[in-house]
């Protein structure tokens, strides 16, 4: 999944920023303007980053489906999964325990009256967005499906640990390391669909757009969530998916469709998807120029586009887990990583760095379970620490060079534990 061509982020984000700086890109992203003045100022410092929309919740609230404190952790209008929560369970996240991140709020979308509706200058006629091409529910049932299992991320998960354990201050939701989980996805390759709507030799973008709320933040309504995929990437491995876990899509997760674009940061995955536009002009939107870009002393001024997802693992225990002295412990967790499967996985609790047993088999997009023995003899508190190697060779760092917006953090994290 390596290589170069527009699914090699650097070559991609070279690419369209020299496009979209000569002014061959389009949309309604952050102003060209701005974005250069941003960048001769050294960053996007002053941008203002709300973490919570206003006046986007419903009266149900922001998140349809129950969130139990013991399996979730709310910040306003998103959950993350407790890692203890998922201790004892298979493989897959159950539906229940996944987290969920929401710029505004959980539609509810009848799927029988949904249409997706494809346009743009990339599909034969240059369909406009008012004569669009469009396809029924019951149209994507009837295409050939296709199940991949893999992992939904978001880009700021494991946040907090860039204030937590590197003192330094980030913008945006400070997730612990619960904004993961792998499900079964079944639905209908985004490739057929784009082929079936007369997709051109010369289009370069594939811009999937929600149907919820506009995301308002700062006083700034940023329109539709929506972010923009190269064709080539749309084309490898991206399923419009109606199934998770087995059953239709649930409201929180996108029903009736939504984009599973594997191995890149989760807000690639739009949900509610409600229009798709196909481009032979590259696209751009507040959430590739102003969003999910690495920012800061050690990023070129314009900042690299964040595509796709770091290597890193979690113990499956609460925070100051509590385990008695001298007794026979086993140490669950998880590790994984968007440039493919989990390689080794060596686990330190304070007498050194010992290597964990894999447990059943891993999917190449989803993560890797294990476990190691532990014998904790002394009493008092103890430091865990999980430190994964991916098939690239890539090992997880001890510290990750800091970007404004605290994305990919991909360091080991400390985990304290007492023993008693
Ligand atoms: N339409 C829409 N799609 C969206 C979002 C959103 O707020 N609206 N959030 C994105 C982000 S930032 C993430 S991390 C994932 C989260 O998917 P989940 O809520 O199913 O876990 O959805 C992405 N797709
Ligand atoms: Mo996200």
């Amino acid at each position: 999944m390596t290589g170069t061509g527009p699914t090699d982020e650097v070559t991609y984000d070279r690419t369209r920023l020299t496009q979209w700086r000569t002014g061959q890109a389009r949309g309604d992203g952050m102003p060209r303007r701005r974005m250069l003045r941003l960048a001769a100022g050294g960053g996007l410092a002053l941008t203002a980053f709300g973490t919570f929309p206003a006046g986007a919740a419903s009266a149900a609230g922001p998140i349809v489906k129950p969130l139990p404190p013991e399996i979730f952790e709310v910040y306003g209008t998103n959950a993350e999964t407790r890692w203890e929560a998922l201790s004892g369970q298979g493989y897959l996240t159950p539906v229940d325990r996944f987290f969920v991140r929401n710029h505004t709020s959980t539609p509810l979308i009848d799927a029988a009256s949904w249409r997706l509706k494809l346009f743009g200058t990339g599909l034969r006629g240059a369909p406009t967005a008012d004569r669009p091409v469009e396809f029924t529910y019951a149209d994507l049932l009837r295409l050939p499906s296709e199940t991949i299992t893999c992992a939904i991320e978001c880009a700021g998960n494991g946040r907090s640990f860039f204030t937590g354990q590197q003192g330094q201050a980030v913008s945006g939701t400070a997730w612990k390391l619960g904004a993961i989980g792998v499900a079964r996805w079944r639905g209908v390759r985004l490739a057929t669909v784009l082929a079936k709507a007369g997709l051109t030799r010369h289009a370069v973008d594939v811009l999937g757009e929600g149907l919820d709320a506009d995301y308002v933040t700062g006083g700034v309504n940023l329109g539709k969530v929506r972010r923009p995929l190269p064709v080539a990437k749309a084309l490898q491995d991206v399923l419009l998916a109606y199934e998770m876990n087995g059953r239709p899509l649930p409201p929180d997760h996108g029903h009736p469709v939504r984009l599973v674009v594997p191995s890149w940061v989760g807000i690639s995955s739009i949900k509610w998807l409600g229009r798709v536009e196909v481009s032979e002009t590259p696209l751009v939107s507040p959430w590739n120029t102003q969003y999910y870009r690495l920012l800061g002393p050690d990023y070129p001024a314009e900042g690299t586009v964040v595509t796709r997802q770091v290597v890193k693992s979690a113990f499956e225990l609460p925070w100051n887990a509590e385990f008695a002295a001298g007794d026979r412990q086993v140490l669950r967790g998880r590790s994984w990583s968007g440039n493919g499967r989990i390689r080794r996985v060596e686990v330190d609790a304070g007498d050194g760095w010992r290597q964990a047993r894999f447990v059943g088999a891993a999917a190449d997009r989803g993560w890797q379970r294990w476990e190691i023995p532990w014998r904790p003899r002394v009493s008092g508190v103890h430091t865990l620490r999980a430190r994964a190697t991916d098939i690239s060779g890539v090992t997880q760092p001890d510290v990750t060079p800091y970007n404004t917006q605290g994305y990919l953090f991909d360091a080991v994290v400390r985990h304290p534990v007492r023993v008693v």
